[in-house]
């Protein structure tokens, strides 16, 4: 029995509670979610990472006239719990049950059938100019994860939705993950962003206890003020999102839900694209997901108590593949192995650790995949095809 969750049964029953019982009902649907898929199996890391962001938008916004595009939709239990399909949860993989991605004919609250990542801020920009044109003014928020945004698509839409004027809020929902360690040069630029916070804080902490000291402290603020610029421009990067034409703001933690409330009113009142930077913790709340973000990406049932996974893990393509692969990478040094951010799924994971200078993380950029790098000709192709293949034959 939930005291908090087991009465919420729409987003007009979350906004009834104050903070404090939000908080509470974290802690709820926390313990709901490994509950359900400790026992059917599921995403479990993904959805412990957003409990909070999940309770703030839908304390903030009125879905469904306003729309949520979930990037990928892996992450949209709490989405779904919150908007009356909590019971409907407990049938999530099995036959005739509920789906784990958003879906348009589940309920009114999802906005769009996903899957496949990097789509959201082009479907959330294509809703908010439809909106524009029928003269609306509900409010379109896509919600993309740092991996999924090192797919070209979502690039392409930031340089569309930049210029556009158009008022949208893109969430980046950073957690530093993929399904394993997000790579790339994007990833590194949210790092150096999220040194911004630490500067920012501590900048005002010194400036706080300077100004306490008698006759040297202010002029020492001062002087402080006067390189600061300097400073900052070796610390802050350039700041690519206001660059391009959004409104950035944050970092802001993503795990407290007042935060994540005001950002997200202060959003409502900013015209034009708006990114709004939220950092998480992937598998928050349950410490063997925390320090295993990506086993517990996606998971088959296990034990809560210890994290195994129950009865014995079967062969599938994916370790056949890689088993393979390896064998004929040790007799052939030119067979190269390249995967869009499927490392585990497609069964590269020996291979990448036996043979480093050989593997090619490329993020999730599938259309990149099968173009970077012809050198080694068609034995690389073949890997990296197979590796994609794998990907979309596989349960994503
Ligand atoms: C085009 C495409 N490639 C690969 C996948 C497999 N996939 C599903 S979730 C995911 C990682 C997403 O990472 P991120 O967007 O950071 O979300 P997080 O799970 O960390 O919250 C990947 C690679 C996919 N769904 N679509």
């Amino acid at each position: 029995m939930n005291k908090l969750l087991d009465k919420i049964n729409n987003p007009k029953d979350l906004k009834k509670l104050n903070v404090l019982e939000k908080q509470e009902l974290a802690k709820e649907i926390r313990e709901y979610l490994l509950e359900i898929v400790s026992s059917n199996g599921g995403h479990l890391a993904s959805n412990l990472g957003v409990v909070e962001l999940t309770i703030a938008l839908h304390s903030v916004f009125n879905c469904p006239e306003d729309k949520i595009v979930w990037d990928v939709g892996h992450q949209s239990y709490v989405h779904k719990i919150l908007t009356g399909r909590r019971e409907k949860m407990k049938t999530l993989r099995k036959i005739g049950g509920i789906s784990g991605f958003p879906k348009t004919s589940e309920s009114e609250y999802d906005s769009f059938d996903t899957g496949h990542s990097s789509t959201s801020i082009s479907v959330a920009l294509g809703m908010a100019r439809a909106r524009d044109l029928l003269n609306k003014n509900n409010k379109v928020i896509a919600v993309i994860g740092d991996g999924s945004l090192t797919g070209g698509m979502a690039i392409e839409a930031l340089n569309d939705a930049g210029s556009s004027k158009t008022n949208i809020i893109v969430i980046l929902n950073d957690n530093e993950m993929s399904i394993s360690k997000n790579v790339g040069g994007i990833p590194a630029l949210l790092t150096k962003i999220r040194i911004k916070k630490t500067y920012t804080r501590s900048n005002n902490c010194i400036k706080r206890f300077f100004n306490k000291v008698p006759i040297i402290g202010k002029p020492i603020v001062n002087l402080a003020h006067i390189i600061k610029r300097g400073i900052k421009q070796a610390v802050i990067p350039n700041m690519y999102f206001e660059d391009i034409g959004f409104t950035y703001l944050g970092p802001v933690d993503g795990h407290n839900i007042q935060e994540l409330e005001n950002i997200l009113y202060k959003s409502q009142n900013i015209k034009g694209p708006i990114l709004i930077h939220a950092i998480t913790k992937k598998g928050k709340g349950y410490d063997i997901a925390e320090n295993n973000p990506d086993k517990f990406h996606g998971i088959s049932s296990f034990d809560i108590d210890t994290g195994k996974i129950r009865g014995s893990k079967k062969k599938d393509y994916s370790k056949k593949l890689g088993e393979k692969l390896v064998k004929l990478a040790s007799k052939d040094e030119k067979i190269v192995a390249v995967t869009a951010a499927m490392k585990d799924g497609t069964g590269l994971k020996e291979f990448a650790d036996k043979f480093p200078k050989r593997f090619f993380d490329v993020g999730i950029a599938e259309q990149h995949a099968t173009r970077t790098n012809c050198r080694y000709g068609c034995i690389w192709i073949k890997t990296c095809i197979c590796s994609i293949f794998f990907i979309f034959t596989k349960r994503i």
